[in-house]
């Protein structure tokens, strides 16, 4: 079922190569459908059709003071491998995305199952901005303003049973709109799927995001509405999210079911421990010249930890 002949980026060290690892993406790039779907679509502005105007979310004490990463680097600078593998193929091949209407079901051991118009989502949560840091595994990482509404919201208003121990997120299965997603391209299993324990979904860190720097999300952020959980891995933080189950069982997650002993399903970021193939002490902050030491929890310590209170690191890899 797992195609490992394929490359994923994960699979090597990225950000270490940076430019061979450009040559043999191009390389594999050509070949592929996306190649061509890249060179028709060219650049254009990413476009949000029928959003709602987010511009004035209110501010929350949860934001980091850090300078915002660039909005250009932000949405030119993606992972998101329904529309490529390469960084800057979501940008290009997700331009005519439509990621409105758009519904969210969420689902399981919940007392009221429902399935709700992203919009009406909107319409009903408090939406902050949230300024977080977002740390890849590949040792480069982002400040991000997002727009967003709190996951627990979402969750309290569902009802989880007293059955409820985690939550399993489902990203859009759609091949025709997600070129990535056709066979024989990135070599993950579709759809994109990860999981949280139900105590870090409702924890208030946790959002929904469905904007950033003020407007609705662009499509290759996640677009139109993406988990972020800033304290992990950037690979959790799962991207035009469709479904959400409660479940009593930890969950498949996409990246963990690749390469379990590369990507754990906690995936909290760690500096203290290095992937299997590269270190994770430091990161590149995208648009600084130094790289710099990477925080336990990306920073987020003071928040969080107590989550994780008896666990050994190795418990939550
Ligand atoms: N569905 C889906 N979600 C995804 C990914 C993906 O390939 N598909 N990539 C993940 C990774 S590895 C990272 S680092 C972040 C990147 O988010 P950004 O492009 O908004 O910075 O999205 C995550 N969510
Ligand atoms: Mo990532």
């Amino acid at each position: 079922m797992i195609v490992r002949s394929a490359k994923p980026w994960h699979a090597k060290p990225s950000e270490i190569t940076p430019q061979a690892l450009y040559l043999d993406r191009r390389r594999f790039i050509r070949g592929t459908a996306i190649g061509g779907v890249a060179l028709a679509a060219g650049l254009t502005a990413p476009r949000a059709f029928g959003a709602p105007d987010l511009g004035g979310a209110a501010k929350s004490r949860f934001s980091t003071a850090e300078e915002l990463t660039s909005k250009k680097a932000i949405t030119s600078y993606n992972n998101f491998y329904e529309f490529g593998t390469d960084k800057g193929d979501p940008a290009r091949t997700s331009v005519d995305f439509k990621a409105r209407p758009w519904t969210l079901a969420i689902g399981g051991e919940v007392e009221k199952p429902d399935t709700y118009d992203v919009d009406a989502l909107i319409a009903r949560y408090p939406i902050e901005e949230r300024i977080y840091r977002l740390r890849c595994v590949e040792a480069w990482s982002m400040v991000i303003p997002w727009i967003g509404f709190e996951l627990n919201k979402l969750i309290a208003a569902a009802g989880p049973t007293s059955r409820a121990k985690f939550v399993a997120f489902e990203t859009l299965h759609d091949p025709e709109r997600m070129p990535g997603q056709r066979p024989g391209l990135g070599g993950l299993a579709w759809p994109y799927r990860e999981g949280l324990r139900i105590d870090e979904a409702m924890h208030p860190l946790t959002i929904m995001a469905v904007g950033l720097y003020g407007a609705a999300m662009p499509n290759q952020n996640g677009a139109p509405i993406r988990l972020v959980v800033p304290w992990k891995y950037g690979f959790k933080s799962i991207k035009s999210v469709v479904k959400i189950t409660l479940v009593g069982q930890q969950p498949q997650a996409t990246w963990n079911m690749s390469q379990p002993e590369e990507y754990g399903f906690y995936s909290n970021v760690n500096p203290e421990l290095d992937h299997p193939r590269w270190s994770q002490k430091k990161e590149r902050r995208i648009g600084e010249f130094f790289r710099r030491d990477t925080l336990k929890l990306n920073g987020y310590a003071e928040e969080v930890a107590q989550l994780y209170a008896g666990m050994s690191l190795s418990d939550t890899f």
